[in-house]
């Protein structure tokens, strides 16, 4: 087999490196945390909220992790104002947080529930004491049911007018307060693992060659509807910005061979150009658009214009990497949990992804590569030249830290967080914009498909007492966030150009996939 090349992204030291080393970021770089309202805030049936995709999908058997759901999640809902003094005690300029769209519109449209209206004022004015920028997610995963129920969600057209309304209602009622609105949280994990995969709600999996596309294709233009109405009715009075957020693992050619690095080119494609080139250029990428033929709906001109340039900063989720060859016969995708996922979207790609069995993992069993998002910002950069810059609104890692002594000294992350810093500081030298870095999480919580049993935050929480603490990377992260400056071992430095596993310890996949994901 093609061996990768473990240096291909910088030179691996050898001599173990002392002393530390200094960088610094320029000047009203943002730094903050994030969070979503289904893995956080509880109170699920409380306030006027009715369910959402998500609370149904964790009451079929078989979906989620030792059957967890998001019905107390971290008690946010109750716990809000302890929430904010932690940050501000740690010092974290921005929060990244999402609306509960069956909270502030418990049938779907229609009027503002009051008591919604009244718990995210009361959190946007805390933070406002606090001295908190506020930045909003308006979708992130929770599609009200009974949307579900009555049209099929964003398989139908009929959502995007329900998208708009909902939006709208968002900028009237907390739009003096809050003036970055985010309009979707990965639209990837949306469409391919709620219609392709069925990890997650709404868990579909039987049409996986039209309905990730379909539903995809109606939350591109829910997003532009929604930045027209912010763009149309709000922005001037209001003086805010609008975008999305995408989630883009970065793609490696596997070799320099021609072939590799187009399969590479088909990774990306498929997963962020399939948003990215109708929002920055105007239509999807030619490589979908010849391979899916009829399968891909296509935009009218007019739908074109209306989708150009509708995003004023580019959102990116980024947590790891694979290398990329080009399939030898059947093209065979395996997912992140070791399983061949075959038919439709999957084969569509024709990748093949390729992991380095020396990097590091986290407890995800995604592989630990601060290199990969140097690569993936300057990738955006040379590729889209987004207006606002690159936001990093999600990095961070899952480490089995149940045991609060052992979050308490989470190294792993510390050195996680150090090394995709120290990699987004180095693509900055290189000329990408990236203007701001949210660690995901501010706390730990309910981490979908596998429920309660991963922890991604830099606060840990006892689910039993809703105690919060601060874990090590909380205190590391303030003080990068205060002083604007990364302070590191010049060894963790180093190690981010090339982290790699004592010889022999490497898993070749998780134990830990969601249940519908075991073969
Ligand atoms: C985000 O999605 C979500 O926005 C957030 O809600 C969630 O809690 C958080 O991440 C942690 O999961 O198999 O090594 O190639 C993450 C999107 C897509 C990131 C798949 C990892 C696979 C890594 N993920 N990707 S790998």
């Amino acid at each position: 087999m093609k061996r990768p090349a473990a240096a291909s992204a910088g030179a691996v030291s050898k001599k173990p490196a002392s002393g530390t080393k200094t960088l610094s970021f320029p000047k009203n770089f943002l730094w903050g945390s994030a969070t979503a309202a289904y893995q956080i805030e509880g109170g699920a049936f409380e306030g006027g909220r009715t369910a959402c995709i998500w609370d149904t999908f964790c009451a079929q058997p078989g979906k989620v992790k030792n059957a967890d759901n998001g019905t107390k999640a971290c008690d946010h809902y109750h716990k809000f104002k302890e929430d904010v003094k932690l940050m501000k005690s740690l010092g974290l300029p921005a929060y990244r947080f999402s609306i509960s769209w069956s909270r502030l519109l418990p049938t779907g449209r229609g009027d503002p529930n009051p008591e919604a209206v009244k718990f995210y004022n009361d959190l946007l004015d805390e933070l406002k004491k606090a001295k908190i920028k506020p930045l909003a997610t308006i979708y992130h995963w929770d599609l009200p049911q009974c949307l579900e129920d009555e049209y099929d969600g964003w398989l139908s057209r009929k959502v995007i007018d329900d998208f708009e309304h909902y939006a709208a209602t968002c900028f009237s009622c907390f739009g003096e307060k809050c003036k970055d609105w985010i309009t979707f949280n990965e639209p990837w994990c949306s469409t391919v693992l709620g219609y392709a995969n069925g990890e997650m709600a709404p868990g579909k999996k039987e049409k996986p060659d039209t309905e990730p596309y379909l539903a995809a294709h109606h939350i591109i233009l829910s997003h532009a509807k929604a930045v027209k109405r912010y763009r149309d009715e709000f922005k001037e009075k209001q003086g805010g910005q609008i975008g999305i957020t995408l989630n883009m693992d970065w793609r490696h050619p596997l070799t320099e061979e021609e072939n590799d690095k187009a399969a590479a080119q088909r990774a990306l494609d498929w997963q962020l150009g399939w948003f990215a080139d109708p929002i920055w250029k105007g239509d999807y990428p030619e490589t979908m658009r010849k391979r899916c033929g009829d399968r891909l709906p296509s935009f009218t001109a007019e739908e074109k214009e209306l989708i150009k340039g509708t995003s004023e900063f580019f959102g990116l989720n980024h947590y790891s990497t694979a290398y990329v060859c080009a399939p030898k016969g059947q093209a065979k995708t395996v997912s992140m949990w070791g399983n061949v996922q075959a038919g439709g979207y999957f084969d569509d790609q024709e990748v093949e992804l390729v992991d380095d069995p020396r990097w590091g993992r986290s407890d995800m069993d995604w592989g630990v590569v601060p290199w990969g998002l140097k690569h993936m910002c300057e990738y955006i950069q040379k590729e889209y030249e987004p207006e606002g810059g690159i936001l990093v609104t999600e990095n961070g890692c899952a480490v089995a830290d149940d045991d609060v002594k052992v979050a308490k000294k989470d190294t792993f992350r510390v050195e996680f967080l150090q090394g995709y810093i120290a990699q987004m500081h180095k693509a900055i030298q290189n000329g990408a914009d990236v203007r701001a870095y949210f660690a995901w999480s501010l706390m730990d919580n309910f981490e979908w498909a596998l429920g309660y049993s991963k922890r991604f935050g830099i606060i840990h929480i006892d689910y039993e007492t809703q105690k919060r603490t601060p874990k090590q990377s909380a205190k590391m992260f303030s003080e990068v966030a205060q002083k604007n400056k990364l302070t590191l071992p010049t060894a963790v430095l180093n190690d981010s150009d090339f982290v790699m596993i004592e010889p022999g310890a490497g898993r070749a996949t998780t134990k830990d996939a969601p249940p519908g994901q075991k073969e």
